[in-house]
């Protein structure tokens, strides 16, 4: 046996034209079994790495061109070139397909059916005090009021000693309050804030002061320990019992519409003189106390330092719980509290 010198020179056998052309036939049979298959993206990429990629097919064929001797290879490079555009462009169509066939599997799987009832969200809504509270301040802004208003935890003096109820006044029962401290409570009504808008302006003064207020009245149909009050007060020369009278009436056709009646009842406040409570009803319903109103006295204009004698003055509290009721005849008062959304979305 002959020895195997160190280095061998390993001959590569030169190809030949024909042979080349038989290759190419084989790597289109090969391409045409492989393509069959591939239909999904990542399918289309593994053919063309492994027909045109660095090691493919068609790569290491161009690789052996050189091992043609020179005459043929121009032949031969022509062979190639034309296989190498037929699985390029084959390749483009196999690309645009898949991915056709992607977009539209992704159609299909999040087609959406129109024609279905779309999902319901219950819409919020302000609750029916607040609807009433904005609408009387509408109504008095619009007859040239201003809105005030005043803080529910008060002193004494502006609760009730400044409205002329002294500490030993028996209207103290009817207003029995929650008290905090010495000297604070929460208010029982909205009428310190006349005093305080008072003392803090001259007059003429025109306000509404919507509130709310807090009194240990026990619970019923008509009455809440904690409710709220719209106050109004307007001071300037000449006012009488009469102009009070017409702004009521103004009002009260304004809010409610036709098919309300309205009536006075004398009463007794300490800061008013006369003084009188306003009923109102829808026939054939029962008459409702919406409000205690009366004239300034004399007393509290003196008090916040205004001239009794150059201006007088009038004023309610109206209870903004009884105005919803008759608006919507609701005949329970509790039901503002309860936060029952089947009440409340009514409204
Ligand atoms: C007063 O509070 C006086 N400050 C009203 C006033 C103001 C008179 C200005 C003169 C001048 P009275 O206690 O009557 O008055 O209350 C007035 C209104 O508040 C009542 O008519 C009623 O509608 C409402 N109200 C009173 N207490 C309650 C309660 N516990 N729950 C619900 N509403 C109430």
């Amino acid at each position: 046996m002959c020895p195997r010198p160190a280095r061998a020179r390993i001959i590569q056998p030169a190809m030949m034209l024909d042979e080349l052309q038989a290759r190419c036939e084989a790597v289109r049979r090969e391409w045409a079994q492989a393509s069959a298959s591939a239909r999904d993206p990542a399918g289309v990429e593994a053919l063309r790495i492994k027909f045109l990629g660095r090691k493919g097919f068609v790569t290491t064929a161009f690789a052996a061109l050189r091992t043609l001797p020179p005459e043929e290879r121009a032949a031969a490079g022509r062979l190639l070139n034309a296989l190498k555009g037929e699985i390029a462009s084959a390749l483009e169509a196999l690309q645009a397909e898949a991915e056709r066939e992607t977009v539209e599997a992704r159609l299909a799987a999040e087609r959406y059916d129109l024609t279905l009832p779309g999902s319901w969200r219950p819409v919020g809504r302000l609750h029916p005090l607040t609807q009433v509270r904005r609408e009387i301040e509408d109504i008095f802004m619009k007859l040239g009021f201003d809105v005030a208003s005043g803080p529910e935890l008060e002193t004494d003096y502006y609760n009730f000693e400044a409205l002329a109820i002294g500490a030993d006044h028996p209207a103290r029962d009817e207003w029995d309050s929650f008290y905090i401290a010495d000297g604070l409570l929460l208010r029982t009504h909205t009428s310190p804030v006349q005093i305080r808008v008072m003392k803090s302006q001259p007059p003429p003064v025109r306000i509404v002061c919507p509130g709310r207020c807090y009194r240990r009245d026990n619970p019923d149909a008509t009455h809440s320990p904690v409710f709220h009050q719209i106050e109004l007060l307007w001071v300037e020369k000449g006012l009488t019992f009469a102009h009070l009278k017409w702004i009521l009436r103004e009002f009260v056709t304004e809010f409610f519409g036709p098919g309300y009646e309205m009536r006075f009842a004398a009463d007794f406040f300490p800061f008013t003189e006369p003084s009188a409570q306003v009923h109102i009803r829808k026939p054939p319903g029962e008459w409702l106390e919406i409000m205690g109103a009366g004239m300034v006295d004399p007393a509290v204009l003196a008090e916040v330092g205004y001239d009794p004698e150059g201006v007088t003055g009038f004023a309610f509290g109206l209870g903004v719980e009884r105005m919803a009721m008759l608006r919507w005849g609701i005949e329970d008062i509790r039901l503002f509290f309860q936060n029952d959304i089947r009440f409340l979305s009514q409204f």
